[in-house]
């Protein structure tokens, strides 16, 4: 006869019924390593206008200053591996780059959806647990609680590294009171894989590591076309390219993405066909509206139609395509002065190099 499956071994099987393709517990307490590192990041200024990181310090610093009551840390990932190298946009300077993670649904409500329905499953199965789940958005650090819970370790560039997922993984959290016991027993943490391999670093096209896990958020291009507002520092508009959200160049730089197959990614994740390769021209042309419904349902809303349109003219201007001229003038009066301002760049850099006819749209 055998023994009935632990409540573990459930939880692991539910987990992956949701679409959770990494599972793993920590105890509350395993990161003691990570409130003196996010005081270190937070007191270089790395955050830069994330003013929310430095106001959240203690609670993200540890669980159990969030919640008390909380006994374990449930870490879950969801794959969202693309089909192919994103960097081969780099190579179409009149076509927009947007980072793999915003070129399907929102991830926050992808990955929330998944976790509530774990949670309401585990609260069934311990009567008397009480849950919370959390998804990028809460004072938690899900990196180090990731590690913790071995799922993978965080690499050089900082985030996750899984051998089977590479860097493609959001992660998410389950906080419950239930108390380690024997059923929901953590795992041990995983060991760093990066050895003397500094991909991700070379890739980097910012210099935003100033040393080998610590990231720099300041000259980080995702931080600096998602959170930052106003004109972007002329030191870095020529860097940005045609990336107009986020930056994938140190997670594609990673060797272990080589076993990462879209296959084991959600669907819910891949890319809509019109945000895979967007032409600049169209993106420029969008007004409050029409940026509101293109991006309803992707992360990409957020930010607004005025950053975004923002980005698109840096990277307009780095496109080298007279074709471009046209609608980047239209925006040089634009009642937002950030637009206006990126606007003019854009049409400097446009009159200093035109495109080659060799070059590719
Ligand atoms: C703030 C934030 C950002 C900021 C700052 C990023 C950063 N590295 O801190 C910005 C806007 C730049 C950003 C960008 C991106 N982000 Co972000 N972000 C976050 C957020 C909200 C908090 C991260 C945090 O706590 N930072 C504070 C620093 C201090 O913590 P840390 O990065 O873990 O730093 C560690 C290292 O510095 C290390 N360390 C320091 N010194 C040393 C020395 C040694 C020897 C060692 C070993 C380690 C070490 O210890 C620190 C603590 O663990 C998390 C969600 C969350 N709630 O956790 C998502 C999150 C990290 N982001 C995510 C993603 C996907 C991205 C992007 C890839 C998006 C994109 N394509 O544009 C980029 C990646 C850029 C990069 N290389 O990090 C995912 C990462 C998933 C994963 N597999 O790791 C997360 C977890 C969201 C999610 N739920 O999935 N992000
Ligand atoms: S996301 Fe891009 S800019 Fe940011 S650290 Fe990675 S490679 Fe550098
Ligand atoms: S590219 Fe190399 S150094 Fe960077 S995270 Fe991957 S294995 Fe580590």
């Amino acid at each position: 006869m055998t023994e009935p499956d632990s409540l573990r071994q459930r939880l692991a099987a539910e987990a992956a019924a949701q679409g959770f393709v990494a599972f793993g517990i920590a105890s509350a307490t395993a990161t003691p390593l990570a409130a003196a590192r996010l005081r270190q990041w937070l007191a270089e200024g790395c955050q830069g206008e994330m003013l929310w990181m430095a106001e959240t310090e203690a609670r993200r610093a540890a669980p159990a200053v969030l919640w008390p009551a909380v006994k374990s840390v449930i870490m879950l990932g969801m794959s969202y591996a693309p089909p192919r190298d994103p960097r081969w946009l780099a190579a179409h300077p009149a076509r927009a780059a947007i980072s793999v993670y915003a070129q399907g649904e929102d991830y926050h409500e992808v990955v929330k959806k998944r976790l509530k329905a774990l949670a309401r499953w585990l609260v069934a199965a311990a009567p008397g647990a009480d849950v919370k789940v959390f998804v990028d958005t809460a004072p938690v650090m899900e990196k180090p609680l990731a590690e913790a819970a071995g799922l993978g370790w965080q690499g050089k560039h900082s985030n996750l590294v899984s051998r089977e997922h590479g860097s493609w993984l959001f992660l998410g959290s389950i906080m419950t009171t239930l108390d380690l016991g024997l059923d929901l027993a953590p795992d041990a943490p995983h060991a760093d894989r990066c050895g003397s391999c500094d991909r991700c670093q070379v890739a980097c096209p910012t210099d935003a590591f100033p040393a080998p896990y610590r990231l720099d958020a300041r000259r980080c291009i995702s931080y600096l076309t998602i959170e930052h507002k106003g004109p972007v520092p002329e030191e870095f508009r020529a860097a940005l390219g045609n990336r107009i959200y986020g930056c994938d160049d140190c997670l594609a730089a990673c060797p272990w993405n080589r076993f990462a197959t879209a296959a084991r990614a959600m669907q819910a994740f891949a890319p809509r066909a019109e945000l895979a390769a967007p032409r600049l021209a169209d993106l420029l042309a969008l007004d409050d509206a029409a940026f509101r419904a293109v991006f309803s349902g992707s992360p990409i809303k957020r930010i607004g139609r005025d950053r975004f349109v923002r980005n698109c003219l840096y990277a307009a201007g780095n496109s080298g395509d007279p074709a471009l001229l046209p609608p980047v003038a239209a925006l040089a009066d634009d009642p937002d002065p950030a637009v206006a301002d990126a606007a003019a760049w854009a049409l400097a850099r446009l009159a200093q190099r035109p495109r080659s006819p060799m070059s590719q749209g």
